[in-house]
């Protein structure tokens, strides 16, 4: 009796979950109006080590740690937006960066210098 009631109330779960998907479909009425983006802007904050920046400062190239439920742990570039945002930072050096997702591209917001090496 006791599993027949979990498995109900696993049914019922199921049924109340598909029923708060939103309908998408339809609407064509309005469809004139500009759509939502389908994520809006997430920001991550994670730390890491400078591996290099190329001498004309348009990138940054970190080890960062795990971000979760974004990245995993890696060495990758990193666009600079504004080449004095690595002003006194420099290879080997542990940063802090604030990152911007939008759902298509990363943009750097801020780097801090956490420990010189
Ligand atoms: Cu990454």
């Amino acid at each position: 009796m006791r599993s027949f009631q979990t498995s109900l109330s696993m049914v019922l779960l199921s049924v109340a979950i598909s029923c708060s998907e939103p309908a998408r479909e339809g609407n064509t009425a309005s469809s004139n109006q500009s759509q939502a983006p389908i994520t809006s802007p997430q920001i991550y904050h994670t730390q890491g080590m400078v591996k290099s920046i190329p001498p004309n400062k348009k990138l940054i190239i970190v080890d960062h740690h795990e971000i979760p439920g974004f990245m995993r742990a890696m060495t990758m570039p990193f666009s600079l937006p504004d080449s004095n945002m690595v002003e006194g930072i420099k290879p080997s050096d542990s940063i802090s960066m604030t990152i911007q997702y939008d759902g298509e591209s990363i943009l750097l917001k801020e780097i801090t210098l956490i420990k010189s090496n």
